[in-house]
């Protein structure tokens, strides 16, 4: 299989993150795809190869075109406005504001543009995002072109970023980008397969009117894990896009036999939807050593994910999401991709 991987990503490093009442090291760290891309090489996947450039239409195409001219003006609004360290958003539109009107100043626009405080700036970090989109990019272009699949390394992730907001460390939706350019390249159908330990909001969001997108999420339940609102098994779409949201929220302490029976739910439903390619936002946040994540999957689990899609036949494309437990992060997200070989 091969790898698209972009050294850019690394530009995004020193952020902070808020977290239990301290400010930390943000957990999301370039080490994470270097761990992965060394595991990539020391377990023989296949060649890595660097993105193409391409031009903000695809992500236009999912996000609105404001929330995506935003991104790369923010670190230069940031030090215009005589500012250093990392732009970090700390007011929100919520219930009883004015979330319609677009206000001026970076603190104001960091907060219109965002959910929560997890999606922070530092100088790299938009050549960081569109490095990712290009990563996201290129790797769909390797299966459309025949590849039966292709691993996009991408970091920053994108499944919590929303079509006008970032967080949870997301900023462009790169599955949601892939899948739509799957769709705009002539795909009928296509489903996307979540199986990062999160909720993938804003997967969800993107195309839950949607009948042409199936998005299947696994993750820990909402009622006590971030993002906390949304993810319940009740969203199933709507209008158009009814029935085809599937979403398998788990609790605390999910080993591998759960979260196995809803991974067997989930690849049920999206057979029988018969797509013409599958996206799967692989996060490894599952993990039972993750630092921020409570499942218990193991190491040897991984692998039986890989071999589980490959059973469903069909071209695919994975793309980097969550996972946090460094020294295993690349054991973790390679096995996926080994087992998928069934090597
Ligand atoms: N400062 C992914 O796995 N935790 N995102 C709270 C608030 C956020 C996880 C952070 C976890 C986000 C892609
Ligand atoms: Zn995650």
């Amino acid at each position: 299989m091969k790898t698209v991987f972009s050294p850019l990503h690394a530009g995004h490093a020193g952020n902070v993150e808020l977290i239990a009442g301290a400010i930390v090291p943000a957990f999301e760290k370039p080490s994470r795809a270097e761990f992965i891309k060394a595991r990539v090489e020391s377990e023989k996947l296949g060649p890595i190869l660097p993105p193409e450039s391409h031009d903000l239409a695809a992500a236009k195409k999912v996000h609105a075109s404001d929330y995506i001219d935003f991104l790369p003006s923010v670190w230069p609004f940031w030090e215009e406005s005589g500012r250093t360290g990392s732009a970090i958003p700390f007011t929100w539109p919520t219930r009883g504001l004015r979330g319609d009107v677009r206000p001026r100043t970076i603190d104001a626009l960091l907060g219109f543009y965002s959910f929560d405080g997890g999606a922070t700036f530092v100088k790299g970090t938009w050549d960081a995002i569109k490095s990712s989109y290009d990563v996201a990019l290129t790797a769909a272009a390797l299966v459309k072109g025949g590849e039966p699949s292709a691993f996009a390394l991408c970091r920053p992730p994108g499944h919590h970023a929303g079509a006008a907001f970032m967080g949870g460390y997301c900023f462009i939706n790169n599955a949601a980008v892939a899948a739509q350019w799957f769709c705009d390249q002539g795909a009928r159908r296509v489903s996307i397969l979540d199986v990062d330990y999160h909720h993938g909001n804003g997967t969800q969001e993107i195309f839950y009117r949607r009948g042409d997108v199936q998005v299947l999420n696994l993750h820990a339940d909402p009622m006590t894990e971030y993002p906390f609102f949304l993810g319940h098994a009740d969203e199933r779409g709507e209008g158009g896009g009814e029935g085809f949201n599937l979403n398998y929220p788990m609790p605390f302490g999910t080993g591998w036999d759960k979260w196995n029976a809803s991974l067997e739910d989930a690849c049920a439903r999206l057979s029988a939807y018969a797509p013409d390619v599958v996206v799967v936002s692989l996060g490894v946040d599952t993990f039972e050593k993750d630092p921020i994540s409570q499942f218990k999957l193991k190491s040897a689990d991984y692998p039986r994910i890989g071999r589980r899609i490959a059973r469903l036949a069909l071209p695919t494309l994975f793309v980097m999401e969550g996972g946090y437990a460094v020294e295993e992060i690349g054991v973790n997200a390679v096995g996926v991709l080994t087992g998928f070989e069934d090597r």
